[in-house]
């Protein structure tokens, strides 16, 4: 299904008046509001192909109908979230959730749908039918180097996929360790691990990157071999200045301070991008902003300030990318409301007065530093994010718009009740 462009132009018709209300007090408020506007149109967040269906729990699932069934599909799905936000321009793929078979026709019709290829995902954490070792006691960490070989392969031939797309990124999530005390030794395990890695950077294209994700917890509950950002940043070091740490938000242990992990690895050169969601206990996959938005502002705080301090490009110099599950929610409302409340940090983050924040950081004055900050966190920039929309051809409401339109209805229509691939 494709978005009538008519149906996008009504809409904004009918918006037009509140809308430009909003706007002119939010630009009364907020100064350099066209400049933000214009950093906000340039912003693009990744859409990941296995958040497109519904993830459900160990316990069971609860699909909506209407999911992609194939890539295709997923692509299109995507689609509809850029068509409608504009800011939704990239899809991440995730193999073998996803296994392309002709490269050109899905570049077509990705150009088609106005997407490019994000980093690409490869999947060591499950076996698959047919797979000759498993991967139960780890993958690149394996005492059995048939098994670490048979994963170096895999994620070799992810990065085939991804270079046929137009992917400049690979994003390695390891779900290997140990669950219990004595199950493995660390040091092997990290040395496996390294050398693992190695021979797959060998394999990365000139300009490509590696991003290695790290994650506390889950499914290994002992120790995890990349469990956390200094044990990222130890393997990305040594391989050398293609890899890069990724983080997800889910990824820490509770209260962890992740704002200070963003700011310390942008300083060390070695952030590559995010995963975003959020949570409240784990590994949540829950919607971007939903549990802790001051949260998510303060790490966006730390990313406008940092790349600023090294000159970085906001829209291009980081994968900016969502890694969601949904087991209550329609997953296509859901990326609306993930990628709205990623485009609202942002632009707070953009708003925040750093003169006068350096000021009173360099004076110790602690009161008028929170201020500031939740000053810029309490201003309503919705109209700056809406505008930005606007002035791309997207809808001012898209949630709004997805629902009168009946977009779901629609997909179910055309597809039945069939669930997508993946978690
Ligand atoms: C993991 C991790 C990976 C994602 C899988 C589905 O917890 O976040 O990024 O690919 O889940
Ligand atoms: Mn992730
Ligand atoms: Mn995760």
């Amino acid at each position: 299904m494709r978005l009538d462009k008519k149906h996008i132009d009504n809409h904004n018709t009918d918006q037009s008046a509140l809308h430009n209300k909003r706007l002119r007090f939010a630009k009364d408020e907020i100064a350099d509001a066209d400049q933000i506007i214009e950093k906000l149109k340039a912003f693009q967040v990744a859409i990941p192909s296995w958040a497109l269906g519904t993830g459900g729990t160990r316990f069971g699932r609860f699909p909506g109908g209407g999911e992609p069934g194939t890539i295709e599909q997923k692509l299109e799905d995507v689609g509809l979230l850029h068509a409608l936000n504009q800011s939704s321009g990239a899809v991440s793929l995730h193999i073998p959730w996803d296994i392309p078979q002709d490269h050109q026709a899905l570049k077509n019709l990705a150009a088609e749908l106005g997407l490019s290829f994000d980093a690409v995902n490869s999947n060591t954490f499950q076996d698959q039918k047919d797979q000759e070792y498993s991967y139960k006691f780890g993958s690149l960490q394996n005492v059995d180097k048939r098994v670490r070989d048979q994963a170096i392969a895999h994620n070799l031939e992810v990065i085939r996929h991804g270079e046929a797309l137009g992917s400049k990124s690979i994003t390695v999530w390891l779900s290997d360790g140990s669950c219990f005390p004595g199950q493995i030794n660390f040091r092997r395990a990290y040395e496996n691990t390294l050398e693992s890695l190695r021979e797959i950077y060998a394999g990365l294209p000139a300009d490509w990157k590696l991003f290695l994700e790290y994650k506390a917890f889950e499914p290994n509950f002992y120790s995890t071999t990349v469990g956390d950002w200094g044990q990222s940043y130890s393997y990305v070091n040594k391989l050398g200045d293609k890899a890069y740490t990724l983080v997800d938000l889910g990824h820490h242990l509770p209260n962890a301070n992740i704002e200070q992990i963003v700011s310390l690895l942008l300083m060390e050169g070695k952030l590559g991008g995010f995963h975003f969601n959020d949570s409240k206990y784990g590994d949540d996959d829950l919607t971007t902003g939903s549990i802790k938005p001051y949260q998510l502002f303060l790490i966006f705080n730390e990313l406008v300030e940092g790349m600023d301090a090294r000159g970085m490009n906001h829209a291009n110099d980081l994968g900016w990318m969502i890694d969601a599950s949904h087991n209550v929610k329609d997953p296509l409302e859901d990326l609306l409301q993930s990628v709205e409340a990623l485009m609202i940090a942002y632009a707070q983050a953009l708003s925040v007065d750093k003169q006068a924040l350096k000021q009173a950081q360099m004076e110790s004055d602690v009161v008028r530093a929170q201020e500031i900050l939740q000053h810029a966190f309490r201003t309503d920039v919705r109209a700056l994010v809406a505008e930005a929309r606007l002035q791309t051809g997207g809808a001012l409401q898209p949630l709004g718009l997805f629902r009168d339109l009946q977009v779901r209805k629609q997909l179910v229509a055309e597809r039945g009740f069939q669930q997508s691939t993946g978690l």
